[in-house]
This record gives structure tokens, C-alpha cells and sequence, in this order.
């Protein structure tokens, strides 16, 4: 089974409280909710964590080399900071998604830059909570596709092995 570990960094717990024109309305629960109901539908096990401490969250990337498959996170405002958080997504060395509920390279010019980016699988900007489900989707077809390269990989090198 694919194993997936979702992190939504700092206030992102307040989701749905404030700043609605910008986030929209969900809270944090409610997309945890439609996440876990897709990862059930997928065959995929996650786990979802929220952490307003950048420690915490580099702890959480670096544990996930063990145990988990791929990360789905959103830094929040560390996206913008964050050296340690795109250093520990370099050296777990775990595919991973990159997701903001708005638009980042439309607001402004301090949201442009990720550090997160250029370590990350993808990035999904803009696209609301529905920015999770297709990171979900895409990071699960992603992990399937790489299993079946390296299982086809390994069944020839043993025939190849054989035939020698
Ligand atoms: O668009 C995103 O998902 C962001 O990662 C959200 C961060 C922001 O710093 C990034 O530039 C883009 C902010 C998350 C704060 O969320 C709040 C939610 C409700 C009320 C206040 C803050």
C-alpha cells in the first residue's frame, strides 16, 4: 500500500475563521475529511499533521523517510523562510507536492519565491482545497507508475541474470 504523509504548516489551523476571500471557507478539518475519504477510495494509507513550529515540521519530513512514500505539504508562510524545511525535503528524498490554497506568484512579491519548489515533485498554486485532492491523485499515480518501472526493472535484470 501507498503511504502518504499530508502537512499543513503554520495557521493553517484557522482555516475558515479569517481571511476568507483569500483561503475560502473550508476549514482545515473539513479538507483533512474529504482528503482521508479519497485516500480511502485510492487504496492510499495517509496520515495528516498541522504544525505552526518549523521544528516540528522538519522533524516530520525526515521521520517520513521511514514509513512513508511521498509528502503533500503545504509550508504556508515557511514556503518564503524556509531553508531547513527544503533541506530536509532534499535529504528524506521523498517525492513531494507542494500545495497553496491561493495563487502565491499573484499576490505579492514576497509570496513569489518558493524554497520549497525547486526540491519539490510539483507545485499546485491557486486551485483551493481541490489543490490536496489533485496532489493526492497525482502523487499516487506518481508512486504507482515508479513501483511498476522498478519491478519491470528488476524481473529483466533477473531473466537477463539467468540467461547468462
Ligand atoms: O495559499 C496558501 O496556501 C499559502 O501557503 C497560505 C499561507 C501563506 O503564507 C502562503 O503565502 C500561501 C498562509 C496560511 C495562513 O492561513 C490562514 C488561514 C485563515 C486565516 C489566517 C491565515
Amino acid at each position: 500500500m501507498v503511504r502518504i504523509l499530508v502537512l499543513h504548516g503554520p495557521n493553517l489551523n484557522l482555516l475558515g475563521t479569517r481571511e476568507r476571500a483569500i483561503y475560502g471557507t473550508l476549514s482545515m478539518d473539513s479538507i483533512d475529511s474529504a482528503l482521508t475519504k479519497q485516500a480511502e477510495e485510492l487504496g492510499v494509507a495517509i496520515d495528516i499533521r498541522q504544525s505552526n513550529n518549523e521544528g516540528e515540521l522538519v522533524t516530520w519530513i525526515q521521520e517520513a523517510g521511514s514509513g512513508f512514500d511521498g509528502v503533500i505539504i503545504n509550508p504556508a508562510a515557511y514556503t518564503h523562510t524556509s531553508i531547513a524545511i527544503r533541506d530536509a525535503i532534499a535529504a528524506v528524498g521523498l517525492p513531494t507536492i507542494e500545495v497553496h490554497l491561493s495563487n502565491i506568484h499573484q499576490r505579492e512579491p514576497f509570496r513569489h519565491h518558493s524554497y520549497v519548489s525547486g526540491v519539490a515533485l510539483g507545485q499546485i498554486s491557486g486551485l483551493g482545497p481541490i489543490g490536496y485532492s489533485l496532489a493526492l491523485r497525482g502523487l499516487h499515480e506518481h508512486l504507482v507508475a515508479t513501483r511498476r518501472r522498478k519491478k519491470t526493472l528488476s524481473v529483466s535484470r533477473r531473466q537477463k541474470s539467468k540467461t547468462k
